[in-house]
């Protein structure tokens, strides 16, 4: 049995590709052409990097040296995230899949990063493996994980990538018991103890009225859950401080509130005062994917670059406090104050330098802590 999903060994040779590279390459070949070159990735919006795992899988082993900005990193418009080195011949035809890896995966990580830009102090759950295909599960847990979210919903993340999976029940555990206490008592029965015990609670009753049944029969409960549809929500913000007053008039103010539900960067915005964690899905996992392009800048040691993109080899160097970058050519004198970020990681093939998840993770919410002291909006949108 076997998936449509392309195998490890046809992205490795190169075969999945457009068309126009391998007739790129039939005529370079013929006319004995394969320059020298440099070219980089970059894109005109800003966003957090990531998916340089597989790259760097892809491109081991070509006679090429590959630099890049760590995974997690902000990078700014027009700046590149990876530059390589090489003759052409030699790369050319890795370009779809070099750019399909971090388009999709820098996405999912920036969106990640600005839901928890949103949330401040509150938790963001990714909840959206299951609105994309399920060969890209942990891809999409890893991207949203470095762009900071507090946790993922996908079990396979547990064996792809090491990290715990988490969530609370579905609608679907409640109606084979036909009776949402019962659900939830046999949950709290049979689920390790150390799972917080989030009790879904709009699946019959209005979620008033679920969330004090849930209170008085689980003893041990962690949270509530609303995942109301929106053709029930009238106003979710009032459903919202609802549940909560008739949580802490009983002595429930440690009871969470969890909300999901098609959930965007405006809800949290508009919620995170009254919610302790959101599960989002499609606004994370299905980001729009980062535009990036890959495009020659030097070709035999001499500038050269299409309309619209700056010729040489360049270096970004920042300033940590403020997060501003100032990009010089690669050989240049380094600016008072501003570190280079841009890292060789394959010399020649040989992977040089590796590309951490955790350090990645890291660098994504030291940068948030650095974006909180000076100033979120203009990161939000
Ligand atoms: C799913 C889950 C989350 C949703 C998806 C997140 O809902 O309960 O809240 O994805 P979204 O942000 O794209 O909406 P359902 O499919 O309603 O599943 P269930 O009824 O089993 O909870």
């Amino acid at each position: 049995m076997r998936f449509l999903v392309v195998n490890n060994e046809d992205i490795k040779k190169g075969i999945v590709t457009d068309k126009y590279f391998i007739w790129t390459e039939k005529v370079l070949k013929e006319k004995n052409v394969n320059p020298k070159v440099v070219a980089e990735v970059t894109t005109s919006k800003w966003g957090i990097f990531a998916g340089l795992n597989d790259v760097l899988e892809l491109m081991k082993g070509l006679p090429i040296d590959l630099y890049a900005i760590p995974e997690g990193c902000l990078y700014y418009p027009y700046e590149p995230v990876i530059t390589i080195v090489g003759r052409y011949l030699d790369f050319a035809r890795f370009e779809t899949s070099l750019l399909g890896f971090i388009c999709q995966a820098s996405s999912v990580a920036t969106q990640a990063f600005k839901f928890k830009l949103a949330a401040g102090e509150k938790k963001i759950y990714s909840f959206g493996t299951r609105r994309m295909h399920p060969a890209l599960a942990a891809m999409i847990e890893r991207a949203a994980y470095i762009g900071g979210v507090d946790g993922v919903s996908n079990y396979a993340a547990e064996k792809y990538l090491g990290i715990p999976s988490m969530g609370t029940m579905p609608h679907a555990l409640i109606i084979s018991f036909a009776d949402q206490v019962k659900a939830w008592k046999a949950f709290d029965e049979v689920v390790d103890k150390e799972v917080p015990r989030t009790m879904l609670v709009d699946t019959y009753y209005d979620e008033k009225t679920e969330a004090i049944l849930a209170v008085e029969n689980v003893e041990r409960i962690n949270g509530v859950r609303l995942d109301t549809p929106s053709s029930r929500r009238g106003n979710f913000r009032k459903i919202i401080e609802e549940v909560r007053w008739e949580l802490n008039i009983r002595n429930k103010e440690n009871v969470r509130i969890v909300v999901s539900g098609g959930l965007s960067l405006e809800d949290v915005l508009n919620l995170k005062d009254i919610v302790d964690a959101f599960g989002v899905g499609t606004s994370i996992a299905g980001a729009k994917p980062v535009d990036f392009a890959l495009d020659i800048v030097e070709r035999e040691g001499k500038f050269a670059a299409k309309r619209g993109k700056r010729s040489g080899m360049k270096q970004i160097y920042r300033d940590w406090e403020k997060l501003e970058d100032e990009v010089r050519l690669f050989n240049s004198k380094p600016p008072e104050g501003k570190e280079p970020i841009i890292q060789k990681y394959i010399e020649n093939g040989e992977i040089i330098r590796n590309s951490s998840m955790e350090s990645a993770r890291s660098l994504a919410l030291k940068q948030i802590e650095i974006i909180k002291n000076i100033g979120v909006e203009k990161f939000l949108f």
